[in-house]
């Protein structure tokens, strides 16, 4: 049984510690014996040899239990975080958060948190960002020392640059006269968050258990507070592991979460009065809907204007069918528009600027002159100044500084009260010609997808179709595409919250399949089915996930879009030869993934999850993806290696 899941109730240590003792004569045989060796070569008058047998026997589980004492501060800190309601504690073990691990399992009886158990500290991240996005709240990790944290930091930055928030702690020996000799000297820092400063929103060393209560408190606040973002809690051993000396004293403070900001009531007037009378106003966003509402929200507002909206799609923000949704002609949109107002946007320049890096950088303004830009998010509340997540500098007219989400009610309403029955009927003429240039699109798309059909490798829009085709009925959850794979979002119906749930935010590669299983643990609970395509350069980086998946029982169906390369970085190369004249031959050196070809379907099996591929044939791709879902919908992980034409 992977997860014992043991009632919690107050008398459990005491419980546990006299059945450990009744049972240790026969459960712990082996120890024993070692121990016996040891205390043999002792009685005959030798020194054991030093080297590693002794470190081994050290390191043996001890032949009793030697039952010293009745709590452990680690079981402080499981009832701080059993007040926070955080569900999961993904982890990588380790030595230097043993205190707590212990209190979790025993204490805490493995429940809120319950251990993930992952293969790398950045998996453990990665599924804390995915859980988040896709379960509005946050989970905990926890990771070894200096070592375990150096494994996290790009998937918190990812984190960071995506503004999620995951409770990250590490263990830590702060005294030094506590550490070991070796492993505990190397993996203590006098200051270990200093790492990840720059891209945590908050961090600290709590030095008491009172300490740990308030800051873990303030740690979820503060991570949950738009915007969002990762923090980080060094936790000491020796604090997690000595008894608590002072539980009268103990306190854990109320968690008040904070009431995300609201735009300034006269800022909001004001645009409601631009966007009233804008010709053409163009709605541009990117991580507004933090919770369900914000998708109602947003199709509230367009509804009212009957305007065009542009969606990012760092969140679940728009129906992908809606007849405003004009995402993919974005470009000529805003072009065209006189007034753009654009909502919680990760990079704005980006949105309104053409970038080219291929011959010489240089970059051209895509929106008129004198066209109106108005901006609503919280992006500009908090910064850092060293990585450079920010983008651009982009000129606005009117930068309202709120939480969209939380603003578009208040802002919707000043639109309602300036329409008058004149505006209403232009806004339905314009409505009505955005639908048909909506329908003109997805006429477009489908046409477009048929290029190539039959081709092997098969082609990105032939497994989206077919992938479609055996889901559309299901209550499905896509929840990661491989880069430039934005088949689903012209061709598929996205009409429900949880139907997508953004992108890596800091587009670190290694995000896509741990992220995605952390949205797949989230969509467990509600049944859905969680499915997500992912590039095989990004699953070689931690394909350990797998097993997390296998092992936790978490129902999946992952799809390796494999065009055996690193194709991004294999196109830069090429158009860097070309820039030379010198040809294409040699650009496969270091961008590809061949010789050997990687056969992922095995790898998976060899995991403990369900594997079919390599597939070739696009024909095949239909009864495939019915073994697949079938064995998703009973509950288990599953994986379908498809060979890819690279475009
Ligand atoms: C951690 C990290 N390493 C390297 C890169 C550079 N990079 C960007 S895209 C890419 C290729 C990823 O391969 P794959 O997931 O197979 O996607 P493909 O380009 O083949 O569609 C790489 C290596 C990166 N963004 N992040
Ligand atoms: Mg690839």
């Amino acid at each position: 049984m992977p997860n014992q899941r043991r009632g919690f109730d107050s008398d459990r240590r005491n419980f546990l510690k006299s059945a450990t003792v009744i049972g240790a004569a026969t459960a712990l045989a082996a120890p024993v014996s070692a121990n016996a060796q040891l205390a043999g070569a002792t009685r005959r008058g030798k020194a054991a040899p030093p080297g590693p047998k002794l470190a081994a026997v050290e390191t043996m589980l001890p032949s009793k239990d030697p039952v010293n004492q009745t709590s452990s501060g680690g079981d402080f800190m499981v009832d701080v975080l059993k007040t926070l309601d955080i569900d999961y504690l993904a982890m990588n073990c380790a030595s230097s958060f043993r205190g707590l691990h212990e209190a979790v399992v025993n204490y805490g009886g493995n429940t809120k948190p319950e251990i993930l158990t992952c293969p790398h500290e950045e998996i453990a991240v990665h599924m804390g960002q995915g859980y988040a996005k896709m379960e509005g709240k946050p989970l905990a990790m926890i990771c070894h020392g200096v070592v375990g944290l150096q494994h996290a930091t790009m998937a918190m930055y990812n984190t960071w640059c995506d503004r999620v928030p995951v409770i990250c702690m590490g263990g830590n020996i702060i005294e030094a006269d506590k550490r070991r000799p070796g492993a505990e000297w190397v993996h203590s820092a006098i200051d270990p968050a200093a790492i990840v400063r720059d891209f945590v929103k908050w961090d600290d060393q709590p030095t008491s258990l009172q300490h740990f209560a308030e800051s873990a408190v303030r740690a979820y606040k503060i991570a949950t507070t738009p915007p969002m973002g990762p923090v980080m809690l060094s936790l000491d051993a020796e604090l997690q592991e000595n008894p608590i000396t002072d539980a009268e004293s103990l306190r854990i403070p109320k968690l008040s979460k904070a009431i995300p900001p609201q735009g300034d009531s006269a800022a909001l007037a004001e645009l409601a009065k631009i966007l009233v009378a804008a010709q053409n106003p163009v709605l541009i966003c990117d991580r507004v809907a933090r919770t369900p509402a914000g998708l109602a929200r947003m199709v509230d507002l367009a509804e009212t204007l009957q305007c065009a909206v542009i969606d990012n799609a760092g969140r679940m923000n728009f129906p992908s069918r809606h007849s405003l949704n004009q995402t993919f002609r974005g470009r000529a949109l805003v072009s065209q528009a006189d007034v753009i107002f654009a909502m919680e946007m990760n990079e704005l320049w980006g949105a309104l600027n053409a970038m080219s890096d291929r011959i010489l950088r240089s970059s051209r303004q895509l929106y008129k002159n004198g066209t109106k830009i108005v901006t609503l998010g919280s992006r500009d509340l908090y910064m850092k100044s060293n990585y450079q997540d920010f983008g651009r500098y982009q000129e606005v007219d009117l930068a309202i500084a709120g939480d969209a989400e939380a603003s578009l009610p208040a802002l919707t309403e000043q639109v309602k009260r300036l329409i008058d029955a004149g505006k209403k009927s232009v806004f339905e003429a314009r409505g009505k010609k955005l639908a048909t240039a909506k329908l003109a699109m997805v006429e477009q798309a489908k046409s477009d997808a048929t290029i190539g059909w039959d081709a092997s490798p098969i082609t990105t829009a032939r497994l989206c179709a077919e992938v479609y085709a055996q889901i559309k009925d299901e209550d499905w959850s896509l929840v990661g595409t491989s880069i430039r794979l934005s088949w689903p979002h012209r061709l598929w119906n996205f009409d429900k919250s949880y139907q997508w749930n953004g992108v890596s935010g800091g587009s670190g590669v290694g995000y896509n399949l741990p992220a995605s299983l952390g949205a797949a643990l989230a969509n467990k609970r509600h049944g859905r089915l969680t499915l997500s395509f992912g590039g095989d350069g990004d699953f070689m980086f931690a394909p350990g996930t797998l097993w997390t998946a296998a092992h936790h029982r978490i129902p999946m169906l992952y799809i390796v879009h494999n065009n055996r390369a690193y194709h991004q970085e294999y196109m830069y190369l090429q158009a860097m030869a070309a820039r030379h004249g010198r040809g294409i031959t040699n650009t496969s050196i270091g961008t590809t993934i061949q010789d050997p070809n990687v056969d992922y379907a095995t790898v998976a099996r060899g995991f403990g999850v369900y594997g079919e591929g390599p597939i070739n044939d696009p024909n095949d791709l239909g009864p495939a993806l019915k073994r697949a879902i079938a064995m998703v919908k009973s509950g288990q992980p599953a994986l379908i290696d498809v060979v890819m034409d690279p475009r």
